[in-house]
C-alpha cells in the first residue's frame, strides 16, 4: 500500500512538471485571442514540427518566377530539382500600401494571391513579408539619412499616422481577400518591420528608439485587428545579432508575438563559413532556450549562400545549422538576381536533393501531413 501511493506521489509529480515544463501544442494560443480557427491550427501545426524536431524547406516567390521563366503556371525551381514545393512559400507585398496593381518586385497582387491560396490548399504554410514605403518621405523602404524619425512621425504626427494607417488599411484588404473555398480565411505569418536590428531600413535601430519601434508594431497590430483581421500569426524578425540582448531590444512581448525568428545570411562563400554557422547556432540556440521557455518556435526566416558558389551548401553548411538548432523552417530567398536553390542543370542539383530527401527536411506534402 505504502509502495503504491509513493508511486502515486512520484506519477503525479512526473506529470506535473511535464505540463509545466512542456505545455503540448494543443494549449499554446496564438498572440492574437480572436485569431481564427485555421489560424490555431496552424501555430498548432508550427508546434508539432517543433516538438518533432523538423524543419521545412522556404523559399521567396518559388512559384511567380525562377532562372530563366517568369510568371509560368504552378512552376516552382524547387519542385523542379526536389520534386515537390517547399513547406513554406513567402511572398512580398511591399506598394500594396501604395494602391499599386503589382509589388516592388514587379508580380501583380492578383497573381499573388492566387498563388497564395493556392500554396494552403495544396497544404503548404504562406509567409508574408512587407517592405513598405517611407509615409512620410515616399522614399523606399530602404534607408536614407532623410528618413530618420520616420517612426516617431507615424506615432505623433496625425497627417503621416493617417497616411500609414490608410496603407495598413490596404494590407488589411489584402489578407482579408485570401479566402478559402468554404469562405474561411487562409493564415498567414506575418513578419512586419524585420531586420529592424539592421539601419537598411527606415523602421531601423538607428532611426528610432526601442519603445518607439515597439509603439510601432502595437499600433500596426491593433490597427490591422480593429480592421477585423484574425488570420495572422506574427513572427518577430530580427537581422543576426551580436547576442541576444540586441536581438529582443526591440522586442515587442511574448503576448505580441507568436515566433522567434532570424534573418542570418552567408557571406563571403567559404571564407565565411565559420561565421555564418557559429553565429545562426548561437542565435538560434539562445531563441530556443527562450521560446522553450515562452511557448514558441523559432526559424531562420531568411538565409541562404547567393549563387551557391559552394556545390554541397545545403548538405555541408546548411545542415551544420539545422541540425544543431532544428527551427521549424528556414527560407531563402527570391530567384531573381540571385538564387539560392538549386535549377535544373545548376551543380548543387544532387545536393539539393540529397539535402530535401532527408527525413527531417520537409517539403510541401511533408507539411500538408504533419
Ligand atoms: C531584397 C531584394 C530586392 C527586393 C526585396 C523585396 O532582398 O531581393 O530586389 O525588392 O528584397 O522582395
Amino acid at each position: 500500500m505504502k509502495k503504491n501511493f509513493i508511486l502515486l506521489i512520484l506519477l503525479g509529480a512526473f506529470c506535473w512538471s511535464c505540463s509545466e515544463s512542456t505545455p503540448t501544442h494543443k494549449s499554446v494560443m496564438p498572440a492574437d485571442k480572436d485569431a481564427t480557427p485555421a489560424t490555431v491550427e496552424l501555430l498548432a501545426k508550427l508546434h508539432r514540427m517543433y516538438e518533432q524536431g523538423v524543419t521545412a524547406v522556404g523559399h521567396q516567390d518559388d512559384t511567380l518566377y525562377g532562372i530563366g521563366w517568369w510568371g509560368d503556371e504552378d512552376r516552382s525551381d524547387v519542385k523542379s530539382v526536389a520534386g515537390d514545393y517547399p513547406g513554406v512559400s513567402g511572398w512580398e507585398i511591399g506598394h500594396i500600401e501604395l494602391g499599386d496593381d503589382y509589388s516592388l518586385d514587379s508580380v501583380y497582387f492578383p497573381r499573388i494571391k492566387r498563388d497564395i491560396i493556392l500554396t494552403d490548399k495544396r497544404g503548404g504554410i504562406n509567409t508574408v513579408s512587407w517592405h513598405l514605403r517611407n509615409p512620410m518621405t515616399d522614399a523606399s523602404a530602404w534607408n536614407r539619412d532623410s528618413t530618420k524619425g520616420t517612426v516617431t512621425a507615424i506615432l505623433e504626427d496625425d497627417l503621416v499616422q493617417a497616411k500609414y494607417l490608410k496603407g495598413l488599411d490596404r494590407v488589411c484588404d489584402f489578407f482579408l481577400s485570401l479566402k478559402r473555398e468554404d469562405g474561411t480565411l487562409v493564415p498567414i505569418l506575418f513578419r512586419p518591420f524585420h531586420e529592424h536590428t539592421g539601419d537598411w531600413f527606415w523602421w531601423g535601430r538607428a532611426w528610432c528608439t526601442p519603445q518607439e519601434y515597439i509603439n510601432l508594431w502595437k499600433l500596426t497590430q491593433e490597427h490591422m485587428a480593429s480592421r477585423g483581421v484574425h488570420n495572422l500569426l506574427f513572427a518577430y524578425s530580427p537581422d543576426k545579432t551580436d547576442n541576444s540582448q540586441m536581438y529582443f531590444e526591440r522586442f515587442p512581448g511574448n503576448d505580441r508575438v507568436d515566433m522567434y525568428t532570424l534573418d542570418a545570411y552567408h557571406r563571403g562563400a567559404e571564407a565565411g563559413e565559420k561565421e555564418y554557422v557559429d553565429n545562426a547556432v548561437k542565435t538560434l540556440l539562445d531563441l530556443r532556450e527562450k521560446a522553450d521557455k515562452n511557448h514558441k518556435v523559432i526559424a531562420l526566416s531568411e538565409t541562404g549562400l547567393g549563387g551557391l558558389p559552394m556545390v554541397n551548401w545545403y548538405t555541408e553548411v546548411l545542415n551544420q545549422v539545422l541540425d544543431q538548432t532544428r527551427p521549424v523552417y528556414f527560407l531563402v530567398w527570391r530567384s531573381f538576381h540571385s538564387f539560392s536553390v538549386p535549377y535544373p542543370g545548376q551543380a548543387s542539383e544532387s545536393d539539393f536533393l540529397k539535402f530535401t530527401q532527408q527525413d527531417n527536411i520537409l517539403l510541401q506534402k511533408d507539411v500538408k501531413n504533419i
